[in-house]
């Protein structure tokens, strides 16, 4: 049993062929990052590798699609390689779903240092520093036909530090029961710890963020092992451009300034908080009162989304803000849908339409003639449940925005 403590940096998911995705509009400064986000992630990924002077570099799979980077893809990951092999440091790669060993280009070579795990055969090495070993590293590559085969890994008889490297899904009890010290998993985005004390099992996502559902930091995870033999984790950020998701919630008091300041104070913290990555916000407005609803309609909402961007979305690091939305609510008063006024009997009328889901809408009615055939077509013609029940809460709330008036919505 070794009590050396030693170091290694796990990561996954580059997905190199993969650049970020979900705004409507790429605003032309920011066209540049996005097409080169994946790349630099993965290359901080590295680059942590060697700052951190980690012993070894665990990945766990889609690492890049071959067929879809070209080229580029391959021998970028080969350069990086040959960086770690310059430091004597060893790479031990679990092909995922979009990267087995065998789509690997034959015409690039990989460097010596990069051990790649077989697909469906789970292969033992032992990582050693000074002839002294420091640690098993178990792995396999994922094969299309199964998920983790958790039987196939077992530890190091002897008690040496043992890390499982496997791109895909298992129960966590069944992890637990194998007795590996540190499952190293590839094929979730988002971070995710499925266990951590005494052993571990984790996924580091993807080292950025690729849409707004993958909000927040990614990076990469440092782990630390210590001379019982104890693994502590940490996240080292590599994301290039970051995802926010941020609520605002206003109150009955809330007017236009008011509203600005309580903006402008939030991106002042953001910006604090990460001084050095271009943001990409996308707003919520809560609360009551009545700016949800001049929120909801009107243009005021565009004027301060475009306000915001001009004044904070250049940079440098620009923080863009790519939406500004009022919070749907999930339910009305119950007692606006009881009143005798025009609004109760509006709410009554769409409430049919909610509850029974097979009536027909009939949207094209109501549409003029000229723009169903032209851009309003796709629009009005509802396509499922989830968009059915969408089009009734907005059209519930619009009505209740011209309804009420502006003196609240009580
Ligand atoms: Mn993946």
């Amino acid at each position: 049993m070794s009590n050396r403590p030693f170091r290694f940096v796990h990561a996954g998911d580059f997905h190199l062929e993969l650049p970020p995705q979900g705004l409507a509009e790429i605003p032309d400064h920011l066209r540049e990052l996005f097409v080169e986000a994946a790349y630099a992630a993965a290359e901080r990924t590295f680059k942590t590798v060697l700052a951190e002077e980690a012993d070894f570099l665990v990945l766990a799979g889609d690492l890049l699609h071959p067929g879809q980077t070209g080229p580029r893809g391959p021998l970028f990951l080969q350069e990086q390689f040959r960086r770690l092999a310059e430091r004597d440091v060893d790479v031990y790669w679990a092909g995922g779903r979009v990267d087995p060993p065998d789509a690997w280009p034959a015409a690039i070579a990989l460097p010596e240092n990069v051990h790649v795990f077989p697909q469906g055969v789970v292969e033992q090495l032992t990582h050693q520093r000074d002839d002294v070993p420091l640690a098993q590293v178990i792995g396999v590559s994922r094969d299309r036909r199964r998920t983790i085969r958790t039987a196939d890994f077992a530890p190091d008889p002897g008690g040496l530090f043992s890390i499982a490297v496997v791109h895909g899904n298992a129960d966590p009890a069944t992890l637990q029961s194998r007795g590996i010290h540190y499952w190293a998993l590839g094929g979730r985005h988002g971070r995710n710890t499925l266990f951590s004390s005494p052993q571990v099992a984790h996924y580091p996502g993807s080292p950025q963020g690729r849409r707004a559902e993958e909000h927040g930091a990614h990076g990469c995870t440092l782990v630390q092992v210590d001379g019982q033999g104890n693994p502590h984790t940490s996240l080292v950020p590599t994301d290039a451009i970051r995802w926010l998701n941020e609520r605002v919630v206003v109150d009955e008091e809330t007017g236009r300034d008011d509203l600005e300041t309580l903006l402008r104070e939030r991106m002042h913290t953001l910006l604090e908080n990460c001084p050095r990555i271009d943001l990409l916000i996308s707003w919520t407005i809560a609360g009551t009162g009545p700016m949800p609803g001049r929120l909801r309609r009107g243009t005021l909402g565009d004027e301060m989304l475009g306000w915001l961007r001009s004044e904070y979305g250049y940079g440098p690091p620009a923080a863009w803000s790519a939406s500004l939305d009022v919070e749907p609510s999930a339910a009305m008063p119950p007692e606006w849908y009881e009143q005798e006024t025009i609004r109760g009997d509006y709410l009554r009328a769409i409430r049919q339409f909610q509850v029974n889901s097979d009536e027909p809408l009939d949207l094209e009615a109501y549409v003029a003639e000229a723009h169903v055939a032209g851009t309003l077509g796709p629009a009005v013609a509802v396509a499922g449940q989830t968009d059915r029940q969408r089009v009734l809460r907005e059209a519930a709330w619009l009505g209740v925005d011209l309804l009420s008036g502006e003196e609240g919505q009580s």
